[in-house]
């Protein structure tokens, strides 16, 4: 997987050089490219910023050098192998500016919604507080792109002419990873490739663990659930046990033990997601096990 990222800070993206992502750079599973909008920008003071049309607070990034990013980043894409990743470093190659030529596979329009397959090529992910939710359901679509382009608002955001010229060029993203406002797209654009990362196939080292956890990737006993409490040793700490069930060897009961506690923990903390449950998620048991809680469980009443 390739990743480029569009930044008036590329040394907020040092930790992508270390743990999991910075292993599976060093081996060549995933290429990252960082890159300074300001290279782009080529008055004296390198400025990205200007007053908002029609007034108002603050400032809004200029289209201009965003324009020219996109263009150097898809001829790169489409020309020759993109270089080596940059990981808070500086630019790499010089910069491409005007009559950038997309060639094939950067001129489709098509957008990239709902749960189909990943388009070739690069598509590009905008964060702003302003997008669509970004979940584990399209963490795992965008693992599966080949070519990702994250372009990192500050200040009142991006003039919105670039998100339209982009959208003339390849699929468009905007995503929102939660209801408050940042001061740019930098930390949502870290949240985001660290989610989309660790579903990579040996990214994560166990296979097990990404399927299996919170809002497991669609499959598994846990879909829909948050996850219960966790424990290791040693089996008493400070006089606090861990539950008698997960020292029995009984993996049936360990099983059921471990969904009881995610049902409940999804009802007391997320009754959002709990009420989300398609029809047929819960069993007789599960219900049971809601309602000796103190639930309201929905249906548990209609007969069938
Ligand atoms: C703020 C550009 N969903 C969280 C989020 C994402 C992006 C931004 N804020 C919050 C943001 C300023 C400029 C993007």
């Amino acid at each position: 997987m390739r990743l480029d990222i569009i930044t008036i800070f590329p040394e907020y993206f040092a930790p992508l050089g270390i743990s999991l992502i910075g292993k599976a750079v060093q081996r060549g599973d995933i290429s990252v490219g960082v890159h300074d909008l300001r290279s782009w920008a080529h008055d004296t003071h390198r400025t990205v910023d200007d007053t908002p049309f029609g007034g108002g607070p603050g400032m809004v990034m200029r289209p201009e050098p965003w324009g020219e990013a996109l263009d150097a980043i898809l001829a790169a894409a489409t020309g020759a192998q993109p270089g080596t990743g940059v990981v808070g470093g500086a630019e790499p190659g010089p910069c491409v500016s005007g009559g950038a030529e997309p060639g094939p596979g950067v001129t489709r329009a098509a957008e990239t919604g709902g749960t189909g397959p990943q388009p070739a090529g690069p598509q590009l992910i905008v964060p702003t507080p302003a997008g669509a939710p970004f979940g584990q359901a399209i963490a795992a679509q965008l693992a599966e792109a080949e070519h990702l382009i994250f372009a990192c608002g500050r200040y009142e955001g991006i003039d919105a002419r670039v998100v339209e010229y982009a959208r003339s060029l390849i699929p468009v993203r905007e995503l929102s990873i939660g209801d408050y406002v940042l001061p740019g797209g930098e930390p949502a654009v870290l949240v985001m490739i660290e989610a989309i990362c660790r579903l990579l196939p040996g990214v994560l080292g166990n296979a097990e663990s990404a399927s299996d956890d919170s809002f497991g990737a669609g499959v598994g006993a846990m879909h829909g659930l948050v996850e219960g409490p966790t424990y290791t040793r040693p089996r008493v700490w400070r006089g606090r046990e861990v539950p008698d069930v997960l020292l029995s060897g009984n993996h049936a009961a360990i099983a059921r033990w471990r969904r009881d506690e995610a049902l409940l923990r999804t009802a007391r903390t997320r009754p959002d997601l709990a009420a989300r449950l398609p029809r047929g998620a819960l069993s007789a048991r599960d219900r049971q096990v809601l309602s000796d809680a103190g639930f309201a469980v929905m249906g548990e009443d209609v007969a069938h």
